[in-house]
């Protein structure tokens, strides 16, 4: 049967990328009865400079976010990476097992760390390591990822290969990418060739899942795009990156798709139709940012909720540990 696992880190407040290009996929997955586990990768995010306060709140944000947009805790498991130990135990066995030249290729690393590489943390290029044993502790067989984390999958792949013929064993899986659609990808709002990121140095640039009504509206409104108006056919989207993706927006919240959107606004100005896009935006965030704020009022709930995640997840965990630790060769007494 398959086994997703996915995870969030905890760098910031939630964003709309995270959710349409996320959560929202990951609820109908759970719908669908897919066996899911959900992680808020507290431990990838200190991988970059985190405020303990800051982290300890956007724990409780993420976590807060998939609760409200209807994962499950009874059906998925959800929790945050360093309650479960063996998360760090397996990446080190990973990290003895990769290669420095597999991370070197690793362009997410590259981009991140730039002309800087000296100077970023040893966990930061490291990651894909860590990566791999969230995945590889649950023998997931299917990981729901972004176009730009596919290279740390493939690199899963290659530990979890080296592994198994290092050992003589059939012991990892072979774990398959889910490449989301493309209409997923939510861009920047001040340039849209940039992905909406937590982090981005603007908060103009992203819809957090907790900015209010005139917050979302403001942003939108301010969202940069060329002068044309909205084409009469799909097709006219093609190299204009900021009038597309308030389309893909559109249409994902609506449940539609570039054709629904385009038939409906043809013609249309960004005068009618940024405004049309904010009241969509407030009409699908709003249960949920506010059922997010109900729950961040009591962080004692959120942490019993990361609890059951927790042991639920240590029971498929622990003995793939003890197994790997067996198969090294590592003497348990
Ligand atoms: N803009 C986006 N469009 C679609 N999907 C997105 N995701 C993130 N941004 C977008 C998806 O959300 C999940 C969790 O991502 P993450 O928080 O673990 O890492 P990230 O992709 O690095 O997210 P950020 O927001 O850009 O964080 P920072 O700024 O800290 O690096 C993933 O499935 C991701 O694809």
């Amino acid at each position: 049967t398959p086994r997703i696992f996915s995870g969030i880190k905890p760098s910031g407040g939630l964003t709309l990328g995270n959710y349409l290009g996320a959560i929202k996929r990951w609820v109908e997955m759970q719908e669908e009865g897919t066996q899911s586990i959900y992680c808020v990768v507290d431990l990838h995010a200190i991988t970059v400079w985190q405020d303990p306060a800051d982290l300890r709140a956007a724990t409780h944000e993420v976590a807060a976010g998939m609760l409200a947009s209807g994962i499950d805790p009874a059906r998925s498991i959800l929790f945050n990476q360093s309650q479960v130990p063996e998360h760090t135990q397996l990446a080190w066995i990973f990290n003895c097992v990769a290669r420095v030249g597999w991370m070197n290729r690793m362009t997410q690393f590259k981009e991140k760390a730039g002309a800087n590489a000296e100077k970023v943390s040893l966990g930061l290029y490291a990651y894909p390591s860590l990566m791999a044993a969230d995945i590889l502790l649950y023998h997931a067989t299917h990981v729901p990822v972004g176009e730009d984390q596919k290279q740390h999958v493939e690199l899963t792949r290659d530990i979890a290969a080296k592994f198994n013929h290092d050992y003589g064993v059939e012991f990892f899986p072979m774990t398959e990418p889910v490449i989301e659609g493309p209409g997923m990808r939510v861009m920047n709002l001040r340039d849209g060739s940039k992905k909406m990121s937590k982090s981005g140095e603007s908060d103009m640039e992203r819809i957090n899942m907790l900015d209010d009504a005139d917050t979302i509206s403001k942003k939108f409104k301010k969202a940069r795009t060329d002068p044309a108006p909205l084409p009469e056919s799909p097709e006219g989207l093609k190299d204009r990156p900021e009038a597309k993706n308030l389309v893909d927006i559109y249409a994902s919240l609506s449940g539609g798709t570039q054709e629904s959107v385009i038939a409906e606004y043809a013609g249309a100005g960004w005068g009618q139709f940024k405004p049309a896009l904010a009241d969509l935006a407030v009409d699908k965030l709003a249960p949920i940012s506010d059922e997010m704020r109900r729950l961040m009022a009591d962080p004692a709930e959120i942490d019993r909720l990361l609890a059951v995640g927790r042991d639920r997840a240590r029971e498929i965990a622990a003995p793939v540990l003890e197994r790997t630790y067996e198969i090294v060769g590592l003497v348990r007494s």
